[in-house]
């Protein structure tokens, strides 16, 4: 991997869907050179010439001269060009589309409904029980959804015998989502334990741990979420 220039990741010190790109370049030890923009810059050029629709991760790979951006198909990107070793990938026919799956329901059921959750709880003018009640609710449902399946799942990974860049897309929003539930004083702990015995296995990846500590240390003297708690 030495001789690859390092692929220029477009991200946020705080929004999850780029650290994400992050904790998975770091898992296959590719170079890569995280530039941190704000997100007024974000919607203006030069930036949007990168990504029109204004928002983070994009990134550009010198190897290949490839721009992407969305989260999900960056992920799917790396692994077909840089997991040759399956690492984190599996190129049999059925795991690959279930990696696939899993991408898809992240950041289509994950990402955005608990995007609002935090939204409506933390961020939105108005407080507007009815919308909290409906993101947290979601929150919950996506969860068991996660328990069903790792309940059946023999490894305790959502693809196959190993840990995958499926069960790594989803471990930022579970964090958030722990956050949001805990300001909320929900305590879901032990209700969904094959939820918890995976999110813990996650968590205690070191580049998980190092994205995350980073991450709270960034809310914290943001002042965007002073009241962050150690995510461990
Ligand atoms: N579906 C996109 C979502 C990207 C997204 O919303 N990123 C956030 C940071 S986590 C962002 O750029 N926010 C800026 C904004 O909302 O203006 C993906 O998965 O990449």
């Amino acid at each position: 991997m030495s001789t690859l220039k390092p692929i220029v990741v477009w991200g946020h010190d705080m929004g999850p869907n780029p650290l994400k790109v992050h904790i998975v370049l770091e898992e296959l030890d590719i170079p890569f050179d995280y530039k941190i923009i704000s997100f007024s810059d974000m919607k203006k050029e030069p930036f949007l010439s990168i990504n029109p629709n204004g928002r983070v991760p994009a990134i550009e790979d010198p190897n290949t001269g490839v721009t992407i951006w969305e989260s999900g198909p960056i992920l799917e990107y790396i692994i077909d060009q840089y997991d040759k070793e399956n690492k984190l990938s599996y190129d049999t026919l059925a795991e690959k589309y279930q990696i696939k799956q899993w991408i898809a329901f992240q950041i289509s059921g994950q990402g955005p409904y608990y995007g609002q959750a935090v939204w409506f709880s933390r961020v939105h003018h108005e407080k507007l029980p009815s919308a909290i009640e409906r993101y947290t609710k979601e929150m919950e449902r996506v969860r068991s959804v996660l328990e069903l399946h790792l309940s059946r799942s023999p490894s305790g990974w959502l693809v196959g015998d190993k840990m995958t860049v499926a069960d790594l897309a989803w471990v930022m929003w579970e964090q958030i989502g722990t956050l949001i539930l805990l300001f909320q004083d929900i305590h879901l702990e032990g209700k969904y334990p094959h939820y918890d015995a995976w999110y813990k296995k996650l968590l205690e990846r070191p580049t998980v741990r190092k994205v995350l500590l980073s991450r709270t240390k960034s809310l914290r003297e943001s002042g965007l979420a002073p009241d962050a708690p150690d995510p461990f």
